[in-house]
């Protein structure tokens, strides 16, 4: 199977969580994208649910389905979200916003009874910090909340180089949300909760990639079937 093949059993079975009339989030991502394709066929079926969305790409994929969508200013309570992740521990400590969605990802996950993450099990580490830490910051004073970043993951216990996130184009990324990415090449994260700490009281840091607490489950999917991590 391919790896693509895994994340499609991996959403496949997250549908399966799926009840009538549930307010759902809707995640971001490839994996995140066969979650939605597949809810979309259940909803031509006539299957009912309301979404929220994690990203502009999300909203437009699930609008074009005809998925019915919500806000979390219309929907502030819900039951479920499944979203991707870059990499999960076995502690359900996430890295996501490879896909540069991780600030809607976060308030979604934050507001959702249940959070599940689907992936292919290549994303299961055992210590997280090999995918580049995402830290979404504001375009004013880039070059000053660089440094301040960079402090605060020394202060960490970490190091490694800051990179700001490019397009394909070799332009600068800008979020759903107007800001830039910086991506910390930091290798390992032996404190992820410190770090997340040390990076939340940065001014011009808007979110970071490090997801604690917000995840109920994961759905990991391997060449020898799934592997089902919490509840
Ligand atoms: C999104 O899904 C991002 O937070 C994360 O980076 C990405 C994982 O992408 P994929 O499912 O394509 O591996 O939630």
């Amino acid at each position: 199977m391919t790896a693509d093949d895994l994340k499609k059993l991996a959403a496949a079975r997250a549908l399966e969580l799926v009840r009538p009339g549930m307010r759902l989030g809707l995640g971001t991502g490839s994996t995140a994208k066969h979650f939605v394709d597949l809810l979309g066929l259940r909803v031509a079926a006539g299957f009912e649910v309301l979404c929220v969305s994690t990203s502009e790409a999300t909203q437009a994929q699930a609008v074009a389905l005809g998925i019915p969508m919500s806000t979390l200013d219309e929907t502030p309570e819900l039951d479920l979200t499944i979203d991707g992740a870059d990499e999960v521990d076995p502690q359900l400590r996430l890295i996501k916003g490879g896909g540069a969605a991780l600030l809607r990802e976060k308030i979604v996950a934050a507001a959702s009874a249940r959070m599940i993450v689907i992936a292919d099990d290549g994303k299961l580490v055992q210590t997280l910090g090999r995918f580049p830490l995402p830290i979404e910051v504001v375009p004013f004073g880039l070059e000053a909340t660089r440094r301040a970043v960079a402090a605060a993951i020394a202060a960490a216990g970490s190091a490694g180089r800051l990179s700001l996130r490019q397009r394909a184009d070799g332009t600068t990324l800008v979020t759903d949300g107007g800001h830039y990415i910086l991506d910390a090449h930091l290798g390992t994260i032996e404190r992820p909760e410190l770090l997340a700490q040390s990076l939340n009281v940065v001014p011009g840091v808007v979110e970071h990639g490090l997801f604690i607490g917000l995840a109920s489950g994961a759905i990991l999917a391997g060449a020898d079937g799934l592997r089902l991590l919490g509840k």
